[in-house]
């Protein structure tokens, strides 16, 4: 299926969000800049978990002028919860998250919208990432247990980047609640006969706020929850393609 051209597409970006008061309102300006650009209409969900900061009440603050903004509440901690969240809300047709600390430029999900028409998922793959090494040395270790386990899906599965058609959001039933969500969706992704592929995008330095990332708890989790997924889809049919009509 042909991408119609960039300037007749329709994005939905959700934006997953804990605790980014000094990212949110940065994050926020920039997708707007970005998708007023190049997109024929766009919408942006942010998905908070009760965020102990002013997170909520700057994005309500941006809803306010611009009603293309979207503020979802989700009780259910984590990141792919609350991403699975946005994602199910979306409405337009190219639909994908971006992490909301301000270590991504939303531009770059320009050259990602061109390789829709190669492919049905498109995951950045930062080159140069730029994230403490220790969090590089457990990316390194992360991606071969995966790779053992599932196969090469893309180099970067982690990437906090990703656009994709929404026949794949309407196709797939994510579980995973935390870190394991990317690898769930991408390998379920290929097992429902999308094709996904990957563009080269910049990565910056977390400045402000904590990685949520990087602790003992979180990897320990992950792997366990790994381990888990990998024993699951042993038994779990291939998702089959559901083709929604378009809603927009
Ligand atoms: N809503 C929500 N967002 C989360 C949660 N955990 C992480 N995030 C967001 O997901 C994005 C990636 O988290 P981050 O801590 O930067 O992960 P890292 O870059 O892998 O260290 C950021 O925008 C966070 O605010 C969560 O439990 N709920
Ligand atoms: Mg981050």
């Amino acid at each position: 299926m042909k991408t119609p051209p960039l300037s007749a597409v329709t994005v939905s970006l959700v934006l997953p969000a804990l605790n980014e008061a000094d990212n949110i309102a940065a994050t926020l300006d920039d997708c707007v800049q970005t998708l007023r650009r190049v997109a024929q209409d766009y919408e942006i969900i942010v998905v908070d978990n009760d965020s102990t900061d002013d997170t909520a009440d700057i994005v309500r603050q941006f809803q306010s002028e611009n009603a293309r903004v979207h503020l979802i509440h989700q009780p259910i901690r984590g990141y792919g919860s609350a991403i699975w969240t946005g994602l199910k809300a979306a409405q337009l047709e190219i639909v994908g998250w971006r992490d909301s600390d301000t270590q991504y430029r939303t531009a770059d999900i320009v050259p990602m919208l061109k390789a829709l028409d190669t492919y049905d998922v498109v995951v950045g793959h930062r080159v140069q990432r730029r994230d403490p090494s220790h969090r590089l040395l457990f990316a390194l270790l992360w991606n071969v247990l995966n790779r053992v386990l599932f196969g090469f899906v893309v180099h970067d599965m982690d990437c906090g980047c990703k656009i994709f058609r929404r026949e794949v959001v309407d196709t797939l039933d994510i579980k995973a609640a935390g870190a394991v969500f990317n690898v769930e969706f991408l390998v379920q992704a290929k097992r429902a006969g999308f094709r996904v592929g990957e563009v080269s995008i910049s990565h910056l330095p977390r400045h402000a706020g904590e990685n949520t990332g990087g602790s003992l708890r979180v990897i320990l989790r992950a792997m366990r929850e790994v381990l888990r997924l990998r024993w699951r889809l042993l038994r779990e049919p291939r998702p089959i393609r559901n083709a929604r009509p378009t809603r927009n």
